[in-house]
């Protein structure tokens, strides 16, 4: 049997961990960066795939450790994909999850063309130098909501109705939004691209 692979996850964001802890299960031990006393990497990237390799090389770097990282957004059309990468900060640099959806609502008042995509990147280093970091990425397709509802998830959620179902991601349990969500479909990808490396 294969060891426990020790890895550090480089996010300071709960919902993530919550996510992620709960799809990889027990044969991981995810660290988070936090816990090594290592800080946010600065998220200087114009793409969600520059960001996490960002992200993921900072951990690598300060941990020693094999490092993953997930950069995530929101883009919708009628907004020529804003939020997109600055999703975390579109309500300005210390925004909070409520400010940030608040300012879509906001800002998608007027508009009849409601359609959005959550995107996830995610990143696996070995190490900081690492030559071939494994990145995966996926989608999840559906419309920003007229207003808020349900308590599940984080982020965004409240205002994302999932396009196959029409539910909103806040409505659905843990398990529903991890079958169909981006983080959930990305992860599947990195794992058959890792072979069972975790
Ligand atoms: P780390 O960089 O520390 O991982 P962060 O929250 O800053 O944490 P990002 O830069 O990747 O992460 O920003 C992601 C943004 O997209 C943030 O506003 C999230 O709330 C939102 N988001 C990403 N995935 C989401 C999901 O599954 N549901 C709701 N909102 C989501």
């Amino acid at each position: 049997m294969n060891d426990i692979q020790r890895i550090v996850f480089a996010t300071g964001n709960a919902g993530k961990v919550r996510e992620m802890r709960a799809m990889l299960g027990s044969a991981v031990e995810l660290v988070l960066q936090a816990e090594l006393g290592i800080e946010a990497a600065e998220e200087t990237g114009q793409t969600f795939t520059e960001n996490a390799l960002l992200k993921a090389r900072h951990a690598a770097a300060k941990s020693g450790l094999p490092a993953l990282a997930d950069d995530s957004g929101i883009e919708v059309d009628a907004l020529n994909g804003a939020p997109g990468v600055y999703s975390a900060r579109y309500a300005g640099a210390d925004a909070s999850d409520t400010d940030n959806l608040n300012k879509l609502l906001d800002d998608m008042r007027e508009q009849e063309n409601r359609a959005a995509r959550f995107r996830c990147v995610l990143a696996w280093v070995r190490s900081v130098d690492d030559p071939n970091p494994v990145i995966a990425q996926a989608s999840w397709e559906g419309r920003i909501a007229h207003e808020p509802s349900g308590n599940g998830g984080f982020g965004y959620d409240p205002v994302f109705i999932d396009a196959a179902s029409g539910v909103c991601s806040a409505e659905l349990s843990a398990a529903e939004k991890n079958a169909c969500s981006h983080r959930g479909k990305a992860l599947l990808v990195l794992q058959q691209m890792l072979a069972g490396i975790i």
